[in-house]
């Protein structure tokens, strides 16, 4: 590893004042910038038209849907732009490449630094101790997986992670081969991204996804978006957030930190038709504290229940009474919360959360959208269960304009899920697949993503294979970790580009290149398509038309089923067969998973189709007892030990997670560093340091020592008490054991640290 400094490539930093508005005209010169200089004009321009349009290929940014009806030329955004452009970009790296560096010299070099050296062209094999990649054919390559899976004593000492660009019929063919190969260990990016909404809203409504339309913005009296940062990575977010506030919708913006696209939104094509008019998002924002959010919604609905009793406010009895469970116990929660209480752990005064349950109560329609700042907590899945009680109250669940929205990730992280990348997979789907293929999928639950370390570290799994993604420096305690992969016998990456996993490896490693979202995939001379689902239940085709980085590149499909072939030898399953045309592997997920009836002619629409969600559809709930929950959930505790502070790690705006496409973070002003602390003017006085002084950072507080070094401090509005890193720098200061209750989750946005000078 590379001891956790600042790298040596790195160039000096600056701070400038944060940006109040988002897009507009520097988000046109940045998009510009990045896809011509990485790709090119003429193939930029080909690219770029068709992202996102009907019959061009999903954009590999977001999971946010496109407009049914109304899209213009320009359905792409800024990071949209960046990721696409870092996927299409004309340097290669094969062989040679790794001839001339050893594994020791790349760990060295920066994230930013690693990406920047091209597309990924050759499978590439490092043979036990040796420090080198070197070339290898792509049946060898098999040949060694097979071998090695087969040596295990037990199927279930083999881990098989899966990121979430993975198209559908790569998800569900690698679920099967996994399955038929005898394990559940399927971790993914979502048990460190969305679980613990998965779980909470499943507990509550029965369902582990949102229940709100793109057209769902238009009639929303009121959206709250809580722990979010849209302008920087759900951009698109942004035009139906206007469009909201254009139809007389209010918006409150619940962050500890100012984030821009909230403050202001310049809507980039209304500077390509001239128009230099910019949006006021946010009504109104509440500067919470870290984990303050627990606290924040109780105390909205303890003033709602106030003004229940004087009786200028009213509660959905009908809907409360014919479709709710638990309100009661609810109810006399929030009557035995004391203000005192909610006001310390908010760090809201009491004045502006009445000012946001005056807005609720003059709401009819309510949406509540969040993504990573209520998820990556101890308690994320309360956070995410007080958001269900706050609209549960109003009847907000399954009208038009209202509903619970977890903004997701990944393109395709959430039809990932649906294709049975979950390593606790229900009996039913279990048992359609084995009836299906002919075979006895295993029934114990298998690892999630930080069990899966644990036992990578014990030495009981024994092989790691990632299809996509980048395990070492998306998981937390980045030293522990890595010694847990290096403890394996092999780990296989499947991906596009260098990364650090493909640094810090098992005894043997492989890392086996595929073809891109944006790539033309050709099949027996047909040109193929893919489908996934975006973050409102939405599935859609997806058809790359780039000329593949090389010719020497494999689709993810033809890839599992090289490994299946070697490994389970032809039986049960006709792997050939699935991938001769994808249409196949769509007829098969067909028959194993409901609401995919007629898959492969609804696919044809270039819209796609909804996939079935009942609390949306008709107000059902497929809960225990067929209601939706409210549920009372605990204030946690988030005051700072003596001589710690809360850190959150998050994302800048020049990254796509562990990808690093520069080294600025233009929204927040921060210039050429990312290894920087973000810190409350007072907290910097109050702890002796200056802006702009070099500290070593620690995490310590569970008695283990983790360290980094080298972060500069930034005077930054955030509240007392807090600072903000980067995620993935400041991922060695988060314990492996720090996971939220029920979801397992690593709790990467509150860990507790301290400083030294450096
Ligand atoms: N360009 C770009 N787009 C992306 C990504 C990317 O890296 N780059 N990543 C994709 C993925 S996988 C995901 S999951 C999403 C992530 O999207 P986000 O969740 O927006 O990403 P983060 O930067 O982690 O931002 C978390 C936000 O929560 C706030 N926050 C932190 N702690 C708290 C808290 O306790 N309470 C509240 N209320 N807020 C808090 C932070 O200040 C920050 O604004 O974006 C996706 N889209
Ligand atoms: N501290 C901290 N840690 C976090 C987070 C945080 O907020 N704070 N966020 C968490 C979240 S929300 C997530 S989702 C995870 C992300 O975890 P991952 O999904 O594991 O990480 P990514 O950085 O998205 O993976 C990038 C790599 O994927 C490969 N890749 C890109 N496109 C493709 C493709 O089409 N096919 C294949 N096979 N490979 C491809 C490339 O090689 C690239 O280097 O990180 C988590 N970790
Ligand atoms: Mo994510």
């Amino acid at each position: 590893m590379k001891g956790h400094r600042a790298p040596s490539d790195k160039p000096k930093s600056r701070q400038k004042a944060a940006k109040k508005s988002a897009a507009g005209v520097p988000a046109i010169i940045s998009t510009t910038k990045h896809s011509i200089g990485k790709m090119g004009v003429i193939k930029s321009l080909k690219t770029l038209m068709t992202v996102n349009q009907k019959g061009g290929f999903d954009c590999p940014g977001c999971a946010w849907p496109d407009p049914d009806g109304k899209r213009t030329k320009f359905e792409f955004c800024e990071n949209g732009a960046k990721a696409v452009a870092d996927e299409a970009m004309r340097k290669k790296i094969g062989s040679r490449f790794f001839s001339k560096f050893s594994i020791s010299e790349l760990s060295l070099k920066s994230d930013y630094w690693l990406n920047k050296q091209g597309r990924l062209v050759e499978p590439l094999y490092k043979k036990p101790n040796s420090d080198f990649y070197e070339k290898i054919g792509w049946d060898d390559a098999f040949e060694i997986i097979g071998k090695e899976l087969n040596s295990l004593n037990n199927p279930n000492d083999a881990i098989f992670y899966t990121s979430g660009r993975t198209s559908n019929e790569a998800a569900f063919l690698y679920q099967l081969f996994v399955r038929s190969y005898g394990t559940n260990n399927l971790p993914d990016c979502s048990n460190m991204c969305h679980e613990s909404s998965g779980a909470g809203l499943t507990e509550t409504i029965g369902i582990g996804k949102g229940t709100v339309t793109l057209e769902d913005f238009d009639n929303a009296s009121l959206v709250v978006v809580m722990g979010q940062n849209p302008g920087t990575n759900h951009p698109r977010m942004l035009s139906a957030l206007e469009s909201t506030k254009k139809n007389g919708g209010k918006i409150i913006h619940v962050n500890p930190l100012p984030e821009a696209g909230l403050v202001r939104f310049k809507h980039p094509q209304d500077y390509l038709k001239l128009s230099f008019k910019s949006t006021k998002l946010a009504d109104l924002h509440l500067a919470v504290k870290i984990n303050g959010d627990v606290a924040l919604m109780k105390g909205i609905g303890k003033y709602l229940l106030g003004e229940n009793k004087k009786g200028t406010y009213s509660f959905d009895e009908n809907f409360i009474s014919s479709k709710t469970n638990g309100f009661e116990e609810y109810v006399s929660s929030l009557e035995n919360t004391n203000w005192e209480k909610i006001i310390q752990s908010s760090g809201i005064n009491r004045e502006l959360i009445e000012k946001a349950g005056k807005m609720f109560s003059e709401s009819k329609s309510i949406i509540i959208c969040w993504a990573m700042g209520l998820t990556q907590h101890k308690n994320g899945v309360d956070n995410v269960k007080e958001t269900v009680n706050l609209l549960l109250m109003g009847g907000n669940i399954g009208r038009p304009g209202a509903g619970v929205c977890p903004v997701r990730g990944h393109s395709n992280v959430q039809g990932d899920r649906t294709m049975g990348i979950w390593e606790k997979p229900k009996k039913s789907f279990l048992d359609s697949l084995g009836k299906r293929f002919d075979f006895k999928p295993p029934l114990e639950h298998g690892y999630d993503t930080v069990s899966a370390i644990k036992a990578m570290y014990e030495g009981e799994a024994k092989v790691f294979i990632g299809l996509g993604g980048n395990f070492i420096s998306a998981t937390p305690d980045t030293d522990f970790t890595a010694k847990a992969i290096r403890k394996t016998n092999l780990s296989v990456q499947i991906s596009t580009k260098l990364n650090r996993s493909h640094l810090v490896t098992g005894k043997k490693s492989l890392i086996l290149p595929c073809l891109g979202r944006t790539e033309i995939d050709i099949v027996n001379g047909q040109k193929q398509f893919v489908s996934v689902e975006n973050s409102m239940g939405v599935v859609h085709s997806s058809q790359g038309n780039l000329k593949p980085a090389s010719i020497n590149l494999k689709s993810e499909p033809a890839i599992i089923a090289g490994i299946a072939n070697k490994t389970l030898k032809g039986k049960n399953i006709d792997w050939n067969y699935l991938i001769s045309d994808y249409n196949n592997i769509r007829n098969a997920i067909e028959d194993c998973i409901s609401g995919f009836e007629n898959y492969n002619s609804r696919i044809l629409n270039p819209s796609g189709f909804y996939l079935p969600n009942p609390p949306k559809d008709s107000q059902s709930f497929s809960t225990s007892e067929g209601k939706a929950n409210f549920s009372v959930n605990e204030i946690p505790d988030n005051n700072n030990p003596k001589g710690y502070l809360t850190m959150m790690t998050i994302r800048s705006h020049d990254q796509y997670n562990t990808t690093i496409y520069g080294l600025d973070d233009r929204y927040r002003g921060i210039k050429g560093n990312r290894y920087v602390v973000l810190m409350n003017e007072k907290d910097i006085t109050e702890l002796g340091f200056t802006p702009g002084q070099k500290v070593k950072i620690i995490s310590d507080f569970d008695g283990e020592y983790r360290a980094v070094e080298g972060f500069t401090i930034m005077t930054y509005q955030i509240p007392l008490g807090c600072i903000a890193t980067y995620f993935p720098e400041a991922n060695p200061l988060v314990p492996i054991g720090h996971v939220a209750l029920k979801s397992n989750t690593p709790a990467s946005k509150s860990v507790f640290v301290r400083f030294e000078n450096n």
